[in-house]
């Protein structure tokens, strides 16, 4: 039995439930409400050590951090549609791709998606009761990062981000001038990455870098990839 733990149908939580649901894969889900802080609750800290989503429990192997989970299903459930090439050279691609990803561009999308969504939210919450969360928060950086929102990014770090965010949409742009995919010709893990991470979410937070028509390929891809049927599953997934 599968069963995925996550919070909203966006960025790491995604990108594992279009894995999932690509696969065809049955699973029970819990979802957690990141802005009530239950992912640093003490039961699922007991779960998962970092206080993150995603989590999937596999027959009682649990499993944490997105990319490793959506390998692990390409191994645990090879009968199922794949999404990482079988050839060496297509699979090494999909990993490039994805150590980029995950290295670089996750978190600048990262930074301005809690701009976004939780600088109104921290501020809003008496410091006391703020503070109790903080507390509970397992990973250093993490609590860094939630009192950081609160108090505001720095602007040169916001902007070293929206820099980030450009070369990775360039790097995208230049690499779908070659094959239809990020890894080649076959839709793969990289392109659930990709698009988990900041897909949707690139028109709203950084709309300088898709101003005019610029782009356009990745206006292409992301097409491409709203329009496939699980993908269009998991964004519905309910927030409950
Ligand atoms: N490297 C981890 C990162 C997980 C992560 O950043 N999860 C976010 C949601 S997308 C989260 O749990 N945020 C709430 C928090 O850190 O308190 C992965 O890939 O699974």
């Amino acid at each position: 039995m599968l069963k995925l733990y996550h919070g909203p149908a966006a960025a790491n939580g995604l990108k594992v439930l279009i894995a999932l649901h690509e696969k065809a894969l049955d699973f029970q889900r819990v979802y957690l409400d990141l802005h009530r802080f239950e992912q640093h609750e003490p039961w699922y800290v007991a779960i998962n050590p970092d206080g993150q989503v995603p989590t999937l429990v596999h027959d009682g192997f649990v499993l944490t951090q997105s990319s490793v989970i959506n390998e692990y299903l390409e191994d645990a459930f090879p009968d199922a549609p794949a999404l990482r090439p079988r050839d060496a050279q297509g699979a090494a691609r999909t990993r490039g791709w994805n150590k980029y990803i995950d290295e670089n561009y996750m978190e600048a999308v990262s930074m301005h998606g809690w701009k976004f969504r939780l600088s109104d939210l921290t501020r809003q919450m008496d410091p006391a009761e703020f503070e109790t969360y903080m507390q509970r928060i397992p990973l250093e950086r993490q609590r860094r990062k939630w009192r950081a929102v609160r108090a505001g990014f720095p602007d040169e770090a916001l902007a070293a981000a929206i820099v980030k965010v450009g070369e990775a949409l360039d790097r995208l742009e230049l690499q779908l001038t070659d094959t239809p995919w990020l890894a080649g010709g076959q839709y793969t893990l990289a392109d659930v990455n990709f698009f988990a991470t900041g897909g949707n979410s690139i028109e709203r937070l950084f709309p300088q870098l898709l101003a005019g028509d610029i782009r356009p390929r990745f206006r292409d891809w992301l097409g491409r990839i709203n329009a496939r049927p699980a993908v269009q599953a998991a964004l519905a997934t309910p927030a409950q």
